[in-house]
């Protein structure tokens, strides 16, 4: 049981280590929800705006320059202040379900666990830059490193990020599970080891529980 404010429309946040289906379950969701009539914005962390789409691009092609921790750490912020401002706060103030593809959590994963930064200086750009805003509902889809590298190892090109050892993604998945402890009110954990049609048959069944508040 979902045990969240009641709303007509919610901030969902889907998360997880790269392989585990997030954008396969990201269309289900925004059909689904259109399908139950939803008014919805569909987007994605880093990205979301114009800028924030420039700043992706930087943050995820492999540069000849190394880019440090401190850099990527507030690229992504940036980019973040800037998606907050243009789409997600007015989107949620339109009455408009937001479904986000990654968000800060992903950045306590990936920065935090994966690279090993601190929480505490993550915390304080979330609360400068989100100050009240956070996902009513995250998505975490988990299943084990091998299970989700294996389904992305087909792919030709990799992303600067893409690029690390297994162990960092250990580390990018012991992160989420961390969170999850961390805020179980806020997140459901779903088996992404399962079946795509199971994986989405957990979804919607969560989403139902939304659905009846309206
Ligand atoms: N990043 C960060 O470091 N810090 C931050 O704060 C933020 C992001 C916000 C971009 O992420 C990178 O940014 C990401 C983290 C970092 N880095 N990496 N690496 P992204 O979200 O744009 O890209 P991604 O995570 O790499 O997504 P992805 O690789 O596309 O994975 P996915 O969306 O989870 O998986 P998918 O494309 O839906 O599915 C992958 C394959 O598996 C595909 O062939 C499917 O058909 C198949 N699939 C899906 N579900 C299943 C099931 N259930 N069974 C079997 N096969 C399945």
């Amino acid at each position: 049981m979902l045990t969240m404010k009641k709303t007509s429309n919610y901030f969902i946040t889907l998360e997880g280590i790269e392989g585990v289906g997030k954008s396969t379950q990201l269309s289900f969701i925004r059909n689904y929800l259109l399908k139950s009539k939803q008014p919805l914005v569909v987007t994605r962390e880093p990205g979301g705006t114009p800028m924030a789409e420039e700043l992706r691009k930087v943050l995820l092609q492999k540069n000849k320059e190394p880019v440090t921790q401190e850099a990527e750490l507030l690229l992504l912020f940036a980019g973040r202040a800037q998606h907050i401002a243009q789409v997600i706060r007015p989107a949620l103030a339109a009455g408009k379900w937001v479904i986000c593809d990654r968000f800060t959590d992903a950045t306590y994963a990936y920065q935090g666990g994966g690279r090993g930064m601190s929480l505490e200086q993550i915390a304080m750009l979330e609360k400068w830059v989100q100050q009240d805003l956070h996902p009513d509902l995250v998505l975490l889809l988990d299943a084990p490193v091998k299970t989700a590298l294996k389904r992305i190892k087909r792919r030709r090109m990799k992303d600067r990020i893409e690029m690390e050892q297994e162990s960092f993604f250990q580390r990018v998945r012991d992160g989420y599970l961390a969170r999850a402890e961390q805020f179980p009110n806020r997140y459901k954990i779903i088996d992404a080891r399962q079946p795509c049609l199971k994986v989405q048959k957990q979804i919607k069944s969560i989403l139902d529980e939304l659905l009846p508040n309206l």
